[in-house]
């Protein structure tokens, strides 16, 4: 019987041929596409997300638990669309426009796909326009916004109107090393998180979860 505790630590190892040897072992064995998401991939990057959050392991750490879950998510993917399993919610991420730093939003954006969002990730230098555009197109529940320039912060404020302008009822949240709640505040941004886990439990408690 496949193990699903063993799959969520392959995650936590970032132990990528343990995680996809698991994984297909479980569809082998008919085990729900939903369990070897939540009780196994999900679980696994949850605790990696509370580890970093306690600076108990570091960036490295999590880039390779991503990693390992990407591998098994390959395989897991197309089971999960057959059974008709739903993502938690879309998120559209991005760094905000004039900015090219893309480790945080990367960061932010593998944990939100390991707590279950579908993760729609813009890259970097994205517009207002675009935020809003893309948004209103996948009819996302969450905008993500880094930065890490203070020139580029005033881009955020930018796409917070533009998605209000645009009558979405879309959440903003927004981060970065220069952000703070002070400035989210500011701008009408619905939330700001100081690192990548504390993201994920923003966007969850954002789109009410
Ligand atoms: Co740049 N850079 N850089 N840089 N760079 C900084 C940010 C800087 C502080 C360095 C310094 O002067 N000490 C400084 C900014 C000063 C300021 O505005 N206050 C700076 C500068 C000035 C520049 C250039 C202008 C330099 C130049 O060309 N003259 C230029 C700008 C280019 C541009 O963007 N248009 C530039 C370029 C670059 C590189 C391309 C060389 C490279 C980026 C590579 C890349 O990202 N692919 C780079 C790097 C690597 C840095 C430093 C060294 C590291 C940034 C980083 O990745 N940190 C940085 C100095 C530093 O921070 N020590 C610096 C690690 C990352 C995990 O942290 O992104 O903060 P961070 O993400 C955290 C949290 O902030 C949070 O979660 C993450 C971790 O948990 N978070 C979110 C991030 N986004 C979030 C979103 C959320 C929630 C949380 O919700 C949606």
């Amino acid at each position: 019987m496949a193990d699903l505790k063993a799959l969520s630590e392959a995650v936590i190892t970032g132990n990528q041929a343990k995680a996809l040897e698991i994984t297909k072992a479980a569809i082998n064995e008919g085990v729900s596409p939903a369990d070897i998401l939540n009780k196994g991939l999900v679980a696994g990057m949850n605790t990696i997300g509370e580890r970093f959050k306690n600076n108990e392991v570091y960036i490295p750490e999590v880039l390779i638990a991503a990693y390992a879950m990407k591998a098994a998510m390959a395989i897991l993917e197309p089971k999960l669309i057959a059974a008709g399993v739903k993502p938690l919610a879309k998120a559209v991420v991005g760094t905000v426009q004039g900015d090219l730093h893309d480790i945080g939003k990367n960061l932010v954006a593998m944990l939100l796909k390991g707590a279950g969002f579908e993760v729609i990730d813009l890259g970097v230098d994205v517009s207002a326009q675009k935020f809003t555009d893309k948004a209103k197109e996948v009819n996302a529940k969450l905008i993500g916004m880094s930065a890490l320039l203070t020139t580029t912060m005033p881009s955020m404020e930018k796409t917070v109107k533009a998605v209000k302008a645009a009558g979405l009822s879309t959440k903003t949240m927004i981060g970065g090393a220069p952000v703070t709640q002070a400035y989210a505040t500011k701008i009408g941004a619905d939330g700001y998180a100081a690192d990548a886990a504390s993201a994920v439990d923003l966007a969850k408690s954002l789109i009410g979860l």
